[in-house]
């Protein structure tokens, strides 16, 4: 053991080494030389604070993967510290697979010391660029439940996920520790949550690392943890600590797994912040304080040059590499290889895994109607082909928030449990340890968390919400669609399933609920997003809903947004006629219209709709010489010019003519539509919303 620790530590060295240069180097990357102003970065950006603790956590679990031959992927929750994944990953040499310039050599690390945080470089925050990342670092919060995401039926997979203290003072951080009451050891992987105590946030101490001992053990203890403490007094003793911990880590999982343990392992990791740096600095401490959080020494004087040559030299680079800037054959060796590399691991690349949803024939579904006189509650509906995708695959799930139910998914419950790992007792409904539907935890950031760690890792899901409320995650599908992007730009990220949404109890469905549950900005939201990446549909009732649905399940990098209605409702169109409808997206229901039309009535929403499809109604009856063509959007995107889904300027005149006055009923707020218009010849229009 003691000469495993002596190179896990060279290798910590080797990790703090080249994320410190990172911060740093624009030149002298292996220190051949003494330090020069021309070798410094002129703007010094990134964080110190968090990334020698990860390095130390990456370092022992290539040594515990490595002997266990375990499949282990790493979520670095405070991936602020962006510098800690890229070093670690480069040392690993995935690094350098996908980036071909950024050479295992002196060039190499050149190259890769400048890129970071640097204009046209690499950003400073764990992202898809970087190699074994599921998980963007800036927006704190989400790392737990997108472990326990990825854990979901991946039963040979452990997914470990550093906390910092900091983040995990946020909301979504801390109601995702209950992760383990829904993850079934037979059937799902694990997740080894590593909180690091550093003590310290950007500017303040954090509210864990203040409590005591016995209080922070008896507070997981109460979530179902049994919390290993690592700390030392010195690095040799911590080491020691960190490697037996994870010899009992992984035997408290196979104890799991068999079913003879129920407390959960932690870690609870604590360490100095900005641990190994500079121990003081124009007189400050910074080591061990909030002043190691980013750049621990600015660099203005001859002096500071020195402290941080001094530091950097601290590492001895020169025992780590080798003359040309390689990594020493004796810590390579130590290291696991192929795709048991945490920056390898192809469910860090989730559409490596991807596999097609058998999805059934929608035809098998269809809702047989009366035009305007058939009533059903759309979702209903919807719930017998969702739980025929659930019947088909074992790689789909539903999320949402104590809704399913409620967001009448019933039928889903002919064949599907909820999900639930705790005691049943008599008279709940529809529990099991084996059940798959998301919906036992009335947590919206879990939901997308989680839904996103799935999608992450390759598979495919849909988040229902009520649509009021699905407003608490705007953050997280905003970072999302940044992910996508980026991801889009990627040629080594392969497509993941969208995240896909359906919000129903909608603004208009209310009853006793009322204003407090309205709020159909999510769509505005949405819609500002890069148009590559959103999309949204308004079905306007029960078969248009299975046709959107079946659509949206087969597309890839999206973030698809559906409302549909929940409550019984009128019925337009037969599935064959919504599915030419559903193809164009937007179009005239001639049953509707009349021939040269004086007016244009648009609706998009299901609500919406019947009001429209009335008021032509009662115009028609009471001003028949008027002519109206009535208009529906079912894909909403149409109406930007933009958009790729967008119609062209000649398809828009020709539906909505030059000048004729269009009255417009949408299912949300009309600045939207209003802004969607914005740049069309025909912007004669009166929205109702
Ligand atoms: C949701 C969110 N709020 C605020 C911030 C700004 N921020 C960046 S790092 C940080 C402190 C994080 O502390 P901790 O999680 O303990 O990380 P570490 O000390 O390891 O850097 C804050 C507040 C953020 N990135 N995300």
């Amino acid at each position: 053991m003691d000469e495993q620790i002596k190179i896990i530590d060279k290798y910590f060295d080797a990790a703090n080494y080249i994320s410190a240069c990172q911060l740093y180097l624009l030149d002298n990357p292996l220190l051949k030389r003494k330090l020069k102003k021309e070798d410094i970065k002129k703007k010094i950006v990134g964080h110190w604070g968090t990334v020698p603790a990860q390095n130390f956590i990456y370092a022992h679990l290539n040594r515990i993967i490595k002997e266990k031959n375990l499949n282990m992927i790493y979520i670095s929750g405070p991936g602020h510290g962006g510098n800690s994944p890229v070093a670690n990953t480069y040392l690993e040499g995935t690094y350098s697979e996908i980036y071909k310039d950024i050479t295992q050599d002196e060039e190499g690390l050149k190259k890769l010391f400048k890129s970071f945080s640097f204009p046209g470089g690499i950003p400073s925050h764990a992202a898809p660029e970087t190699p074994g990342s599921i998980h963007e670092g800036g927006e704190l919060g989400y790392s737990l439940s997108h472990a326990f995401g990825a854990a979901l039926d991946n039963k040979d997979l452990i997914v470990a996920c550093t906390v910092g203290d900091g983040e995990a003072e946020t909301g979504p951080l801390a109601t995702s520790w209950h992760g383990i009451k829904f993850l079934n050891p037979k059937k799902d992987g694990l997740v080894l949550p590593i909180l690091n105590l550093n003590g310290y946030k950007i500017s303040n101490p954090t509210v864990l690392s203040r409590m005591t001992k016995p209080e922070l053990g008896s507070y997981f203890y109460g979530l179902g943890y049994r919390a290993y403490l690592v700390e030392g007094k010195d690095k040799n003793q911590i080491h020691k600590k960190m490697y037996y911990t994870l010899n009992k880590v992984i035997e408290d999982f196979k104890r799991i797994k068999n079913g003879e343990e129920t407390l959960w392992p932690m870690i609870i990791l604590k360490t100095p912040k900005g641990w190994t740096g500079p121990k003081i600095v124009n007189g400050s401490k910074i080591e061990g304080t909030f002043k190691a959080h980013q750049v621990p020494i600015q660099i203005n004087t001859e002096e500071d040059i020195e402290i941080l040559e001094n530091w950097l030299r601290s590492y001895h680079p020169e025992n780590l590499f080798d003359e040309n800037g390689t990594l020493n054959k004796e810590i390579k060796d130590s290291l696991p290889i192929g795709e048991k590399r945490m920056g390898a691991n192809p469910n860090t690349n989730g559409g490596k895994l991807l596999k097609e949803l058998n999805l059934p024939d929608i035809s098998n579904y269809e809702l047989k109607i009366e035009r305007g006189i058939t009533k059903e509650e759309d979702m209903h509906k919807l719930s017998e082909y969702l739980r025929d995708v659930y019947k088909n695959n074992e790689n789909f799930r539903i999320f949402s928030p104590d809704e399913a139910m409620s967001n009448r998914l019933y039928k889903l419950f002919d064949i599907q449990k909820r999900d639930w790992q705790e005691e049943i007792k008599e008279n709940d409904e529809y529990l099991s340890k084996d059940g798959k539907i998301m919906d036992s935890f009335l947590s919206e950031h879990m939901c997308e968390g989680m839904l996103e760690g799935y999608l992450l890792t390759g598979r495919h899901g849909i988040f229902v919400s009520y649509e009021s409320f699905v407003r608490v995650v705007d953050s997280m599908a905003s970072q999302h669609a940044k992910w996508l992007k980026i991801c889009n730009e990627l040629d080594w990220r392969k497509d993941i399933s969208s995240l896909n949404y359906i919000l129903t109890s909608h603004i208009w469905q209310q009853d006793h609920n009322g204003y407090t549950h309205q709020e159909p900005g999510f769509l505005n939201h949405i819609a500002d997003k890069k148009s590559e990446i959103a999309r949204i549909y308004l079905p306007y009732d029960a078969n248009s809903l299975i046709i959107t649905v079946d659509h949206i399940l087969k597309t890839k990098n999206k973030i698809n947004v559906v409302t549909a209605s929940k409550h019984p409702s009128y019925q337009w169109l037969t599935m064959e006629e919504s599915k030419k409808h559903f193809e164009k997206g937007i179009g005239i229901w001639d049953f509707a219209s009349k021939e040269n039309p004086d007016i244009i009535i648009a609706s998009a929403g299901d609500t919406p709709t019947i009001e429209a499809l009335a008021a032509t109604k009662i115009i028609n009856k009471y001003l028949p010489e008027i002519n109206i063509r009535f208009i529906n959007i079912i894909d909403l995107m149409k109406l930007n010019k933009n958009h790729p889904h967008g119609l062209t300027d000649e398809e828009y005149d020709e539906l909505f003519t030059k000048d004729k006055p269009i009255i417009f009923n949408f299912h949300g707020y009309p600045s939207l539509i209003k802004s969607l218009l914005y740049e069309r010849t025909n912007r004669n229009v009166i929205i109702h919303g």
